[in-house]
């Protein structure tokens, strides 16, 4: 924590552009106080309590009347002193007010700049600041949840923990290396390792959580693709429960790529349906191919469509037109119209691969599909799953990485240096996710990407 002391007094607006009955403007900073008193003309009521005042112009002229509410610091959401004012939630007014506070000495906040100085003055740690974030931007009830999860500290007090043990370790490497003699005892007598093999389990089981926390934010790509004609589109509106995409038996139907964002046992899905995949001489339909080609590259989950009726080996589909393009992995073979044959709607293994025959018209084995594909991302979210990063999981893989090296030299080549090393540079990639060791630039990512007024 830094705790700059910022000289500006920041101003936005709050609340979301358009008209409301309310709108806030937020001012923050050492100004804040004496910008409040002249756009009102008045002393500033009591500390957070409710003030009804009139806000004037450089003329004298009202130009709006409201709430003014004062938070002294370092009591309020950015330690600083605080002042949020109440007025009517018009564009034109609301922007008027934000206007008449610049020309007083505010300086317009910048994304997440109000945040930012929360996280500066140690009123929340970067975890915490995301969440914020995460929670206004959640799409559905399990992101919104496990948002408040981490702004409550769950996920900080995890990593937290793990750092304190990871600290305590190092400690204890450090004073074996400040006695040189018997720093081979002490390295071998195991207790460093199994302090540190502690650590490491620790940092996994904060790992498989924040796993399911970023599955929940991020949500999976998954992209259906095969043959024309093979029952992409019908699939895909099987999957999403609605009519979306059309769907004919004209081969070369879809041609362009649509994008379906549904919920599929609680995980958010990036659903894409795309151009049936074949040798054309049409420039729109090879388009169409060349730019499926591009979403198959980019899924995280492929589900390969072939049509169970033409008596098809999708083997050689897969190999025909992924060799270059696939990891294997991340495909499963879905033969349909099974109502067309004789087959039932399961779930089954075809040399090595996850194999799904369903009948997507008749909304046979959908429910299998799903479960599969859920399976697949390994969502199995817990009752306190809490909101995760990518950048978390980063970090905490790079974490893992120097406590492996750690380990490694311990074990191996019993150098204390080297292993005091390891640690130290663990303890940083640890201490990224709540910002106890962030560069200036990760934080300007960070915070760039809220909105401002927050
Ligand atoms: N009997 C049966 N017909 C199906 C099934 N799924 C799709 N169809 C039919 O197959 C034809 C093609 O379906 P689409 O969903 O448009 O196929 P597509 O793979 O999207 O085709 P393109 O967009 O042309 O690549 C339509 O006539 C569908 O009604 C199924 O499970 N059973
Ligand atoms: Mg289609």
């Amino acid at each position: 924590m830094t705790n700059t002391v910022n000289q500006t007094t920041i101003a936005a607006i709050a609340t979301p552009p358009g008209r409301g009955g309310v709108g806030v403007i937020r001012l923050s900073g050492p100004k804040a106080y004496s910008i409040a008193q002249v756009l009102t003309q008045k002393d500033l009521p009591k500390a957070r309590f409710a003030g009804f005042r009139q806000f004037f112009d450089d003329q004298g002229e009202v130009l709006d009347e409201g709430l003014a509410i004062c938070f002294p610091n370092p009591n309020s959401f950015t330690g600083e002193d605080v002042v949020e004012l109440q007025g009517h939630g018009g564009p034109v007014i609301q922007n008027a007010l934000l206007t008449r506070l610049l020309e007083l000495g505010a300086t317009a906040a910048k994304a997440g700049e109000f945040s930012m100085r929360a996280f500066e003055n140690g009123k929340m740690d970067l975890v915490q600041a995301e969440a914020i974030a995460d929670l206004i931007d959640a799409t559905s009830q399990a992101a919104a949840r496990s948002a408040v999860r981490s702004l409550q500290g769950v996920f900080s007090n995890k990593v937290n923990t793990v750092l304190e043990k990871l600290i305590h370790l190092r400690l204890h490497v450090e004073a074996a290396i400040d006695f040189p003699e018997e720093e081979i005892d002490f390295l071998a007598d195991g207790k460093i390792l199994s302090l540190l093999e502690e650590v490491q389990t620790s940092v996994a089981a904060v790992q498989q959580s924040a796993r399911q926390g970023q599955l929940l934010r991020e949500g999976l790509q998954v992209v259906i693709a095969g043959k024309p004609n093979a029952g992409k589109s019908s699939l895909l509106n099987a999957l999403a429960g609605n009519d979306r995409a059309i769907v004919t038996d004209i081969a070369g139907t879809t041609r362009d790529v649509l994008h379906e964002k549904i919920s599929l046992n609680g995980l958010p899905i990036t659903l894409t349906d795309t151009a049936g995949l074949r040798e054309t001489g049409d420039v729109v339909e090879k388009e169409g191919i060349r730019r499926a080609i591009k979403e198959i590259e980019q899924a995280d989950l492929l589900l390969l469509v072939y049509d169970l009726s033409q008596g098809e080996n999708p083997l050689e589909l897969a190999q025909n037109y992924f060799e270059n393009h696939l990891d294997y992995k991340r495909l499963i073979l879905i033969g349909n119209k099974c109502d067309l044959t004789d087959q039932s709607a399961e779930l089954n293994d075809l040399q090595g691969f996850r194999h799904i025959t369903v009948s997507a018209k008749q909304d046979v084995g959908v429910q299998v599909l799903i479960d599969a594909i859920t399976a697949h991302a390994g969502f199995q979210p817990e009752e306190d799953t809490f909101i995760a990063r990518t950048r978390h999981l980063d970090a905490m893989k790079r974490t893992q990485r120097y406590l492996a090296e750690a380990h490694e030299q311990l074990v191996v080549y019993h150098a204390g240096e080297l292993v005091a090393e390891s640690l130290r540079l663990a303890q940083n990639a640890l201490g990224e996710i709540t910002g106890d060791f962030s560069a200036d630039d990760l934080l300007g990512v960070i915070f760039g990407s809220f909105c401002i007024g927050k």
